[in-house]
C-alpha cells in the first residue's frame, strides 16, 4: 500500500484553532493530545538513521536547550525514526509526541531538518513533552533570504549564527550577494585583483544618500571569503538544510571589478571602488572578453556551490556606456539587436548557454525579462509582482521578492528612534499580509516557487544592523512561506511576542519590538484630540512616570505648545522599548480637512486629521508622519468649525530628491466664511521649506494650493516623473 502525507493526514483531526502553536512557522496541521512524555534531559536516537554530519548539529540544537541527544540503539530509542520514500511531500514530516516516546515520519534529509528543527521548538522545559501529532509541509518549495554582502561586509562566523536562525525559521534558500558595486567578496583564482582590488574601498558615505553636503568615512573598508570559507559555509547551511545561492552582479553593479580590470568595461577607465550607494554608468561591456571574463568567473562559482541555480543580477543596468560603444555597437548590428535592452539579453543569453551546459540553471532580477527572456532562465520579481507575473505566463519558473513586501532594509516603524534606513516602510504587519501568488490565475501559480526576503545592506552596517531589520519580519515571512499566514495576525503576534522573542533572546540575536509599540489612534474632542493607546497584544501595558495610561489627551491652544510624552512598555517584567513622542498644540489641532487631492494610500497616516494631528513630522523623512502626494498640484481645505481670528499659518514642506520628493514651488491660500465665497490671501513662490501666512485674519474655512514642477527635470533622481510633494502639520497660531 503506498502511504502518502495527504493520505495520513486524513488520519489526524485537524484542530483548526486560531492560537498559534508553540512552534515557528505554525506546522499545517496539529492536534493536541493527553499524553506526556517524560524524559528528563535525555533523548535518545538510532544514529545510524541520521546523516553522519546531521547528528552533531541536533545535539548542539538540542544542547541549547539543556537537552542530550544520544545515541541508542534502535530499539530503545526515545526518538523512533521512520522513513518513509512514498511520501508526496519532500519536505513534509510527521511527528507525534505519545506517552511511550516520540515518532517521527520523514522521507528526505530536508523533512528530517524540519521534523528535528519542530520537535526543537516543542520542548519547553527539559524533562518532559506534552503529547500532540503534528503532520506538516510547506506551501512553498522556495523559501529564502538575501543577504548583501557587498555593500557591506560580514563575517563567516556572524553568516553562520544568521543561517542558524534561518534553519530554525524552516528557510532552505540563502541567496548570497557576492559583488556590487561596493565590492568584490569572493575569491577567484583567475582573476586574483578581483578581491586584492575590488574588495576594498577608500570611503563609505555617511548617512543618508540623500544627505546634503555629503559626508564621508574615509578609512579603508573591505573584506572577501576565500573559496575555502565560501565551501565551509556552503557545507555549513547544507547541513541545516539551507542551499546557499551565489549572485554575480552582471552587466551592472560592476564598479567594484572593473576596479580591479578596467578593460572589462565599455571606456576601459580606471575607476575607484565605490563608497556611495546608487547606480553607477560603468558596467561590463557586452564585448566577448568580458563575457569570457565572466564565464570564467562562473566557472569557478559552479566548483564552490553546487546549488542547481546561479543568480546572474541583471539589475540596474544603465546602458549609456554601451550606447556610445563601439564594440557594443557593432555587436548590436551583427546580431540584428534593435535597442541596448536587446543587447542586454543578447548578453544573458550568452551566459545562459555557458551556465546550462554546466548542468545549472541561471536566475536573474526580473529586468532579465526586458529584451527577452534567456529560455531557461529563472526570475526573482522584486520591482513589484508584474514581472514575475509576466515571466509566469510565458512559463518560466519565479521567485517573488517585491519591494513593497520583501524589502526589509525599509523602516519597520514610523517611530523617531528607528535607526536611519534606505527609506519606505514595511512593519511586520504588512509582511504578514505577503501573498506571492495574488493576481495570478490558478494555472500559472504553480510557476511561482516561493519567495525571499531581502537584506540589501547599503544602511545596514552591521550584523546586529541586519539582525534588528530581520526580526521578526524573517518569522512573519516564514510563516507566508510555511503556511500562508493562516493563523490570524492578532495571535501570531501573541504567540511572537511570548514564545519566539524570548527564543531569539536566548540565541544572542538582535531584533525589533516595534511590533508591540503602543498604536495611537486618534480621537478628535471639542478640546483637542485624544490619543488612544492600542495594545498589540493582550499582555502589554503602557506607563506614563509610572502611572498605567491608557490614552493621551492635547488640548487645543493659540499659541505653540510642545508636550513630551515617554511611554514605557512591559510584558511581565519584560521591559520593551520606550516611544518618545511628542505632540504640539495649536488652534488647529483636530479640525476636519478635506482634501481637494487625495493623499497617496501609502502615506496617508489619521485620514482627514492628518494635517491638524499634533504629530509634526520629522527629519530625515522616514516614509511616515508627513502626508505625500504623486500630483503636480495639491489641493485642501482646513475647517476650523467656527469663524476663529489667528495670526499665523505654516505648513513644511519636504525636500528629499533621493525618494523623488521636490519641493513645491508656489502656493495659494484662500479664506473663507461659509465655505462657498473664498477670497485670496496670499499667493507666494515659496521660500525655503516652509509656506507661510502671517497675517491678522479671521475665516472658518482655509483652501491652500499647492504647485510643484509637473514633472522632475532631466539631470535629476526621477527625471520625467512627476514629483512628489510631501507635507507637514498645518499650524495655525493667534
Ligand atoms: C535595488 S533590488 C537594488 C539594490 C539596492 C536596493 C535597495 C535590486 C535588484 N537592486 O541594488 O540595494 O534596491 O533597496
Amino acid at each position: 500500500m503506498k502511504i502518502t502525507l495527504a493520505g495520513l493526514l486524513f488520519i489526524f483531526t485537524t484542530q483548526l484553532s486560531a492560537q498559534h502553536s508553540l512552534v515557528f512557522p505554525e506546522p499545517s496541521n496539529v492536534e493536541q493530545t493527553t499524553d506526556k512524555f517524560v524524559f528528563n534531559g535525555r533523548l535518545t536516537v538510532d544514529r545510524t538513521k541520521i546523516p553522519e554530519d546531521l547528528f552533531p548539529y541536533l545535539q548542539q540544537l538540542f544542547g541549547r536547550q539543556s537537552i542530550h541527544l544520544e545515541p541508542a540503539a534502535s530499539k530503545d530509542a526515545s526518538i523512533h525514526l521512520q522513513q518513509i520514500q512514498t511520501f508526496v511531500y519532500s519536505e513534509g514530516y510527521q511527528l507525534e509526541v505519545t506517552n511511550s516516546g516520540i515518532d517521527i515520519k520523514y522521507s528526505s534529509y530536508q523533512s528530517l531538518c524540519n521534523a528535528f528543527q519542530t520537535l526543537n521548538q516543542l520542548i519547553q522545559n527539559p524533562k518532559e513533552l506534552a503529547g500532540i501529532h503534528i503532520s506538516d509541509q510547506p506551501a512553498y518549495a522556495y523559501r529564502g533570504v538575501h543577504l548583501d554582502c557587498s555593500r557591506h561586509y560580514f563575517t563567516i562566523l556572524e553568516l553562520r549564527k544568521f543561517i542558524d536562525q534561518m534553519a530554525k525559521l524552516k528557510f532552505n534558500r540563502f541567496h548570497w550577494h557576492l559583488t556590487d558595486d561596493q565590492g568584490w567578496r569572493i575569491e577567484i583564482k583567475k582573476y586574483p585583483k578581483l578581491t586584492s582590488v575590488g574588495a576594498w574601498r577608500d570611503s563609505t558615505l555617511i548617512g543618508h544618500f540623500s544627505k546634503q553636503p555629503a559626508e564621508w568615512d574615509r578609512s579603508k573598508y573591505g573584506g572577501y571569503y576565500t573559496q575555502e570559507e565560501a565551501k565551509d559555509l556552503v557545507a555549513y547551511a547544507r547541513i541545516r538544510g539551507i542551499e546557499i545561492i551565489p549572485e554575480i552582479e552582471m552587466p551592472g553593479h560592476a564598479s567594484a571589478a572593473i576596479a580591479a580590470y578596467p578593460e572589462l568595461s565599455c571606456t576601459e577607465k580606471q575607476i575607484p571602488v565605490v563608497g556611495t550607494w546608487g547606480v553607477f554608468d560603468d558596467v561590463f561591456c557586452s564585448q566577448e572578453k568580458t563575457r569570457s571574463f565572466l564565464k570564467d568567473v562562473l566557472d569557478e562559482i559552479i566548483e564552490i556551490f553546487p546549488s542547481k541555480v546561479i543568480h546572474i543580477g541583471g539589475d540596474e543596468c544603465p546602458k549609456v556606456n554601451w550606447e556610445k560603444c563601439p564594440k557594443c555597437q557593432s555587436i548590436m548590428e551583427q546580431n540584428n539587436l534593435k535597442t541596448s535592452h536587446e543587447l542586454q539579453s543578447f548578453f544573458i543569453r550568452d551566459i545562459e548557454k555557458h551556465v546550462n551546459a554546466k548542468g545549472r540553471t541561471i536566475i536573474g532580477w526580473d529586468e532579465i525579462l526586458e529584451g527577452g527572456l534567456a529560455p531557461n532562465a529563472q526570475v526573482m520579481s522584486w520591482q513589484g509582482m508584474e514581472g514575475g507575473i509576466a515571466a509566469a505566463k510565458l512559463k518560466h519558473q519565479v521567485v517573488m521578492t517585491p519591494t513593497s513586501y520583501c524589502y526589509f532594509d525599509y523602516y519597520q516603524s514610523g517611530h523617531p528612534s528607528e535607526p536611519l534606513a534606505i527609506g519606505g516602510y514595511l512593519p511586520l504587519e504588512k509582511v504578514y499580509q505577503f501573498d506571492p501568488v495574488k493576481g495570478l490565475e490558478d494555472e500559472y501559480k504553480r510557476y511561482i516557487l516561493g519567495a525571499q526576503a531581502n537584506l540589501w545592506t547599503e544602511y545596514l552596517p552591521n550584523i546586529q544592523a541586519v539582525e534588528y531589520n530581520a526580526f521578526p519580519r524573517l518569522v512573519a515571512m516564514a510563516e507566508i512561506l510555511w503556511n500562508k499566514g493562516k493563523v490570524p495576525y492578532a495571535d501570531f503576534v501573541e504567540a511572537l511576542s511570548g514564545n519566539y522573542l524570548q527564543q531569539l533572546r536566548n540565541d544572542g540575536v538582535r531584533f525589533s519590538t516595534s511590533f508591540l509599540d503602543p498604536k495611537l489612534e486618534i480621537r478628535p474632542n471639542q478640546t483637542g484630540v485624544n490619543y488612544g493607546l492600542i495594545k498589540p497584544v493582550e499582555d502589554v501595558v503602557f506607563s506614563v512616570n509610572n502611572e498605567i495610561v491608557t490614552g493621551i489627551s492635547i488640548e487645543r491652544t493659540d499659541q505653540v505648545r510642545e508636550q513630551r510624552y515617554l511611554i514605557h512598555s512591559n510584558i511581565g517584567d519584560q521591559e520593551l522599548r520606550v516611544c518618545d513622542y511628542t505632540f504640539i498644540s495649536h488652534l488647529a489641532l483636530g479640525k476636519p480637512v478635506s482634501f481637494a487631492t487625495k493623499p497617496h494610500e501609502k502615506y496617508d497616516h489619521n485620514g482627514s486629521l492628518g494635517l491638524t494631528d499634533g504629530v509634526v513630522g520629522k527629519k530625515p523623512w522616514k516614509g511616515n508622519e508627513w502626508l505625500g502626494f504623486n500630483n503636480d498640484t495639491v489641493q485642501f481645505t482646513l475647517d476650523l468649525e467656527a469663524l476663529t481670528s489667528f495670526g499665523k499659518l505654516q505648513i513644511e514642506t519636504l525636500n528629499d530628491p533621493g525618494s523623488w520628493i521636490y519641493r513645491p514651488e508656489r502656493f495659494v491660500i484662500q479664506l473663507s466664511k461659509d465655505g462657498k465665497k473664498f477670497k485670496t490671501a496670499k499667493k507666494s513662490n515659496l521660500n525655503g521649506d516652509l509656506i507661510l501666512l502671517t497675517k491678522k485674519m479671521k475665516a472658518r474655512y482655509i483652501k491652500v494650493t499647492i504647485f510643484n514642477k509637473e514633472l522632475i527635470p532631466q539631470g535629476q533622481t526621477g527625471a520625467g516623473f512627476t514629483p512628489w510633494t510631501f507635507i507637514n502639520e498645518i499650524i495655525l497660531t493667534k
